[in-house]
Order: structure tokens, then C-alpha cells, then sequence
């Protein structure tokens, strides 16, 4: 029965997110296999889930297909099924092609389908029956992400006993975008089912109580929304900047394994005096055409030689059935493609690029070998790229370029800002970090390491916690207007 109320031994904390922290993997031979899941949620919350336990609620990634509930590192894994036809309109539409852009600028057009918000709902309500089933009474339930902002409210009917937060990862976007959205009101009000909502950045708190304030008819105060009607509660709106596992990031990153790596690499690139490197999922909101361009042109000027120079770009494949996705990665395949036969001789590409996923341990090699690290979104939540590079990369060296659109450079205010649409100012700003004073760039990395480890992703996990238990009787910290 998926509508049971109030379950008397159901888990005390759940979480709710569109994805599972593992994906069903099956191979030619029907062998069924998991693999960690890539992707910032995932890294995120992973930790804080090991550490607290309960249940994690959320769809194994293998469309048509039923799986049990079953026990995973501490914790109860619980997934929701999905067919075919929704992962195509739920996950692939709705969220991918419709929320995605609009929510980032509209970087890229967004479209709007009434059948596919009509799968989003039909989705939405499973998540929302699924989670009223494993929470136990009185339990927290901590929804995730864009996919599925009408949980709260759906879950707050099912089950009124319950404590819900809801995260969003992304931007939320100002009035004059969200006003798009032919649903604007339904999201909104199904945001509000949440007893506290948190955001990457004080303006996504304060674009959502605008929004509430002009399309519904609740009160708003201060960072808080009165909700009127049968069900009456009080939704809070907070900037909760998420972060990152510091110290196993770091213990990663010294590990003999890691280090060892960071050599072959550094040796298979041929020994370059100066390393850059991008790290990015292949998405259009990470300002990869416009990063291959200025690098590009860097090299063709003869600013950088490509004989001691070298930029390593790994793009993580990523929704590779979106359609602005595959156009995204025939677009850099070529710009690539172009700048290395124009530049450079044999045996040099001056742009080494990775069309892949690798294992973490590569990753932390990466960033330790990178003595200019590039994360130039157009918009971007938060970017755990960045953070990930200041705990990794070893000693007091180094340089963090970084876009003013991401989340991080609220936090991450001693990195080399740029602006990603302005291509002769990125160029400058790289050429900045990389030629640099020592002691300038000691400085700048010092601030920098010090914020990421006074806060890390427990601490994150904590400020949120406490305030959704105390339901707001904790003032809201300074900064947050
Ligand atoms: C969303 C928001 C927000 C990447 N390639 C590989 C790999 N990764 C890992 C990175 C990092 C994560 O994926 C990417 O996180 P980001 O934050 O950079 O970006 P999104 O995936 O867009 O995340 C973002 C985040 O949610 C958290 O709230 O910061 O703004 O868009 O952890 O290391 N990991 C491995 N192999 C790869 O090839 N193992």
C-alpha cells in the first residue's frame, strides 16, 4: 500500500532525490552490477547519508524495471521505477530541456511541453508516495533538486506529521525568467509544502519570496512565507552554499596512489612547465566553447607555446539523449579539432581533451598536476570543481580561475574572477594567474584553502539540519537579505 500514513518503524531521515547514489549497471551477458553515480548531488550527500543513515529514495537509472529495496553502506537504498517514456518526458524533458535551461539564464532555449510536465507530476507523486511510505513518524525528509519540486507539497498532504526540507542545486532564477514557465504557479506552490527551503545563494532565496510574494496569495515576511489555506505552515528560504568532503578530498589527493598518478600524467603529457586544466560535465552552462576559444587563441598569439604549455579539458559525458547536449559535443569535438591542427607540432596537441569519466583517484591527480585550474561557468549553482581543486591540489601554488557566475565565487573570493562571456578579459585573467608573483599566489591559495576547510559538507549538512528542526527559531545568518 504506497499511500500508508505514519508508519511506526520507518526510517527517522530520508532522502529524496532523483537519482540514487549508485546506478543499475547490466551487461551484455544480463550481469547486474552498481556503480557510484557521477555528478554533484551525489558527491555531496553521499558522505552526510553514510554518516546519519536511513533511507535514500530515488530511481536507479535502468528505465522498465522494478527493483527491491536493499542495504548499502550504512543505510537503506529505496528506488522508484520509471519507464521509458518517463525518463524521456520527465527526466529528459521537464527537467533537462525545460527547467535546466530556463533556471541557468536560459542559456539555452527552453522548451515547453504540456505532456511532459504532465509525466513531471505523475513522477513527482511516486517520489512523494514512496517517501510517505519509508519515513517513520515525525521523520525528516530532505527532497533534492530541481526534478522534483512538487514533493513537498504532494508529501506534506500525504503525511502532515512530517519534517521536510527541500535543496535546490541550481540557480533560481529572477522573476523575469521564472515568469516563462506556463506551471510557474504549481512550482511555486509545490515548493512551499517545504518547511524550509535552502538555495546555493541568498538571491535564489530572495528571487523564490519575490515570486511567492507577486504569483500567490501567502504572506511573505522577512525569509518566510505564511502560507493560508487548509494546511497552514510556515515555508522558510535560505542560502545554504553547499561544499565538499574537504579532508578526504585532500587524504585522496596525498595518497601514494594519487600521487604517483599525478607523475605518469605529468610524464605523458610531456612534462609541460605550465599545466592548465578544466574539469567539467560536457554541459553548455559550463562556458566550454567560450574556455576552448580564449585558450585557443592564447596559443595561436604565441602568448602560450604549446612546446611548454599544455591545457587539459576533460568533459564528463552527460545527457548524451538531449539534444543541445550532442550538438554541444560536435561543437567542441570540432573547435578542438581545430586549434590542434593549427597549432603546435606532432606529438604536442596544445589542447589535450578527454571525452571520458575517471575514476576519483584521477581526478585528485588532475588537480593536483594543474597549475592553473580553469571553472568558467556561464551560470552554475555552486561548482564543486572548484572547491574540489583547492582542497587537492598540494602546498600553497597553485591558481583558481573562476567565473562570477558560479555559486562558489560568493565564497571563493581570493580566485582569479572572470567573466566567461567576455573573452579577451579570461584571456587576461589566465594569463594572470599563470605568470602571477609566488607570494601573490601563495596568498590567494591560502585564503582559499582555509574556506573550504572551515567549511566543509558536513558543516553544510548541519546548518541545514538544525534549522529545518528548529524550524526556524534560529535567526538567519548576516549576509542574507
Ligand atoms: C550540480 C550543480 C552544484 C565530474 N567528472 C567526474 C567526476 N565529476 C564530479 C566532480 C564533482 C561533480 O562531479 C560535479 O559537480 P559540480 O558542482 O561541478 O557540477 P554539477 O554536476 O553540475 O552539479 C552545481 C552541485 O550540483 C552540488 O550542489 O555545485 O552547481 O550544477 O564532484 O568531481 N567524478 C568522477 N569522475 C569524473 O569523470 N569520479
Amino acid at each position: 500500500d504506497t499511500t500508508r500514513q505514519s508508519p511506526e518503524n520507518g526510517a527517522t531521515f530520508v532522502v529524496v532525490a532523483n537519482r540514487l547514489p549508485v546506478d543499475r549497471i547490466v551487461d551484455e551477458n544480463g550481469a547486474v552490477d552498481w556503480k557510484t553515480a557521477p555528478g554533484g548531488l551525489v558527491t555531496a550527500l553521499e558522505p552526510v547519508m553514510r554518516q546519519r543513515g536511513g533511507a535514500w529514495v530515488g530511481w536507479h537509472g535502468a528505465p522498465d524495471e522494478e527493483v527491491e529495496s536493499f542495504e548499502h553502506d550504512g543505510y537503506t537504498i529505496e528506488p522508484v521505477p520509471l519507464t521509458a517514456e518517463e525518463v524521456e518526458e520527465y527526466y529528459e524533458g521537464f527537467s533537462n530541456a525545460t527547467l535546466w535551461p530556463l533556471y541557468h539564464d536560459s542559456v539555452a532555449y527552453p522548451e515547453y511541453h504540456r505532456e511532459w510536465f504532465d509525466a513531471y507530476k505523475r513522477v513527482n507523486r511516486r517520489f512523494a508516495e514512496k517517501a510517505a511510505q519509508v519515513a517513520g513518524e515525525g521523520a525528516t525528509v530532505w527532497v533534492q533538486d530541481y526534478q522534483l519540486q512538487l514533493v513537498p507539497s504532494m508529501l506534506r498532504e500525504l503525511r502532515p506529521d512530517l519534517n521536510i526540507g527541500f535543496f535546490l542545486h541550481i540557480p533560481f532564477p529572477p522573476m523575469e525568467l521564472f515568469d516563462q514557465l506556463p506551471w510557474r504557479r504549481e512550482i511555486l506552490e509545490g515548493l512551499l509544502g517545504a518547511d524550509l527551503v535552502g538555495f546555493q545563494v541568498p538571491g535564489g532565496a530572495s528571487n523564490f519570496l519575490r515570486l511567492v510574494r507577486r504569483r500567490t496569495d501567502h504572506r511573505v515576511d522577512r525569509d518566510r512565507a505564511k502560507l493560508i489555506g487548509e494546511n497552514q505552515h510556515t515555508c522558510i528560504a535560505r542560502a545554504y552554499p553547499i561544499s565538499i568532503d574537504t579532508q578526504g578530498f585532500s587524504d585522496l589527493a596525498n595518497s601514494p596512489e594519487a600521487i604517483a598518478e599525478a607523475e605518469q600524467l605529468l610524464s605523458d603529457l610531456g612534462n609541460p612547465s605550465t599545466v592548465f586544466v578544466g574539469i567539467d560535465r560536457l554541459d553548455y552552462t559550463k562556458g566550454l566553447r567560450q574556455r576552448i576559444r580564449a585558450m585557443g587563441e592564447l596559443f595561436a598569439e604565441g602568448t602560450l607555446d604549446p612546446h611548454d604549455a599544455v591545457f587539459l579539458q576533460v568533459a564528463t559525458p552527460s545527457r548524451e539523449r538531449v539534444e543541445e547536449y550532442r550538438r554541444l559535443r560536435d561543437d567542441i569535438d570540432l573547435l578542438v579539432g581545430r586549434i590542434n591542427s593549427e597549432v603546435g607540432g606532432v606529438g604536442r596537441p596544445a589542447i589535450v581533451y578527454l571525452h571520458a569519466s575517471f575514476p576519483r583517484a584521477t581526478m585528485a591527480a588532475m588537480y593536483r598536476i594543474a597549475d592553473v585550474m580553469i571553472v568558467t561557468p556561464l551560470r552554475d549553482g555552486m561548482n564543486l570543481v572548484a572547491k574540489e581543486y583547492v582542497a587537492c591540489h598540494p602546498g600553497p601554488d597553485g591558481a583558481l580561475v573562476l567565473s562570477e557566475f558560479a555559486g562558489a565565487a560568493r565564497e571563493l573570493r581570493q580566485a582569479y574572477m572572470v567573466n566567461p562571456y567576455d573573452l579577451n578579459g579570461m584571456k587576461e585573467a589566465v594569463m594572470k594567474a599563470a605568470t602571477d608573483t609566488p607570494q601573490n599566489k601563495r596568498r590567494r591559495m591560502r585564503a582559499l584553502k582555509k574556506q573550504v576547510s572551515e567549511n566543509n559538507i558536513d558543516k553544510w549538512a548541519e546548518r541545514f539540519l538544525n534549522d529545518l528542526d528548529a524550524k526556524g527559531e534560529t535567526a538567519p545568518e548576516e549576509g542574507e537579505d
